[in-house]
């Protein structure tokens, strides 16, 4: 094998090479990275922006995989969960949108993998409102396909109730599994929160409820339930990812608008963060920016979004990779990047 590269062809998802109805070199347009490394392999699932030249809003339906053992060439697996896999999003698949995800993998008591997809779909109404929501689907293999347990989203509307009321407050989860085993769940726009989950990694810590005869939850009570705000992010805006290098945690996430990559540092996965500094300025064209850190053979990489490739803008973005390099007390450089 070689080792992977310092500088980047960015982005470097470029080409929808994979549907048949399209020639190669037809460009197709990611956003929001997630990353998940097993053993020789970056597992990188995106977002999926079909977006018109002109339009102003989002237009996301499914969520794609790309694979790499070199980090230079990607395979594109393809559309791994969609938008209208999950019963309770809002409307028919072409209607609401799918925003930023998280993917995370964890062997069951036998042994046997199963990866988790953290979603955020429209749906999810509460008190007769529709907004984001939360949600999981569950797989035993990387590409799927993916089924949804609950049959309900894991964070709703009313679960924020209390903070900052925007029907998008509830988006942007990123899972981390501390070293005890210990699982949590982060998300949020403008507002940064997070709960620790059941070693089940599809319930809230706390969460009751019973099952319908389908096997899925009702009755759901989240009364002995701890969701906690973090105040203490600067600009906090939105895509919070954390990771741990040489014992220190680092929670990652777009700050102000346009975006900005900031992080914060902490001894422990709960807090408290101290904040340290911005990594990447705003990026010309986009608003957003969604940051992913992972290490891979060694070393530590920055994955994020531009819009680079012809025609982009902020509803065509497209997902780059950097090298993150650390000072000595474990501070983060400010990234260089690289575009081939
Ligand atoms: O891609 C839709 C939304 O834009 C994501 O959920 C945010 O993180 C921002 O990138």
């Amino acid at each position: 094998l070689n080792a992977p590269p310092s500088r980047f062809d960015n982005p470097v998802i470029k080409y929808d090479t994979k549907d048949p109805t399209k020639e190669v070199g037809d460009i197709i347009y990611t956003a929001d990275p997630a990353v998940m490394v097993l053993d020789d392999t970056v597992y990188l699932y995106t977002t999926h922006d079909e977006q018109y030249a002109d339009g102003s809003d989002y237009r996301m339906y499914d969520y794609r995989l790309w694979t790499s053992k070199d980090m230079v060439s990607w395979e594109n697996r393809g559309a791994v969960l969609k938008y209208a896999d999950f019963d309770w999003a809002r409307g028919d698949e072409k209607t609401g949108n799918a925003y930023a995800h998280h993917m995370i993998h964890r062997k069951d008591a036998s042994d046997k993998s199963r990866y988790y997809f953290y979603v955020t779909v429209e749906g999810g109404q509460a008190d007769g409102k529709f907004g984001f929501a939360i949600g999981v689907a569950v797989s035993d293999s990387p590409d799927g396909p993916f089924d949804d347990p609950r049959g309900m989203p894991m964070i709703l509307l009313e679960d924020t109730a209390q903070y900052k009321d925007h029907s998008w407050r509830n988006i942007d989860p990123a899972v981390f599994i501390d070293d005890d085993g210990n699982a949590y769940l982060y998300w949020g726009n403008k507002q940064l929160w997070w709960v620790e989950l059941e070693p089940d990694l599809i319930h809230l810590k706390g969460e009751s409820y019973t099952l319908n005869a389908l096997g899925k939850m009702q009755n759901r009570d989240t009364s002995k339930v701890s969701i906690h705000a973090v105040d203490t992010l600067p600009n906090f805006e939105e895509a919070p990812y954390v990771s741990k290098h040489n014992d220190l945690y680092y929670l990652t996430y777009a700050a102000g608008f346009p975006e900005s990559i900031a992080y914060a540092t902490s001894s422990s996965v709960t807090g408290p963060w101290e904040y340290q500094g911005i990594i990447m300025d705003p990026l010309p064209g986009t608003t957003t920016i969604h940051p992913a850190i992972f290490d891979f053979q060694g070393n530590t990489y920055l994955a994020y979004h531009s819009a680079q490739l012809p025609g982009g803008g902020s509803y065509r973005r497209s997902v780059c990779v950097d090298r993150v390099y650390f000072n000595e007390d474990g501070t983060i450089k400010p990234i260089v990047r690289t575009s081939g």
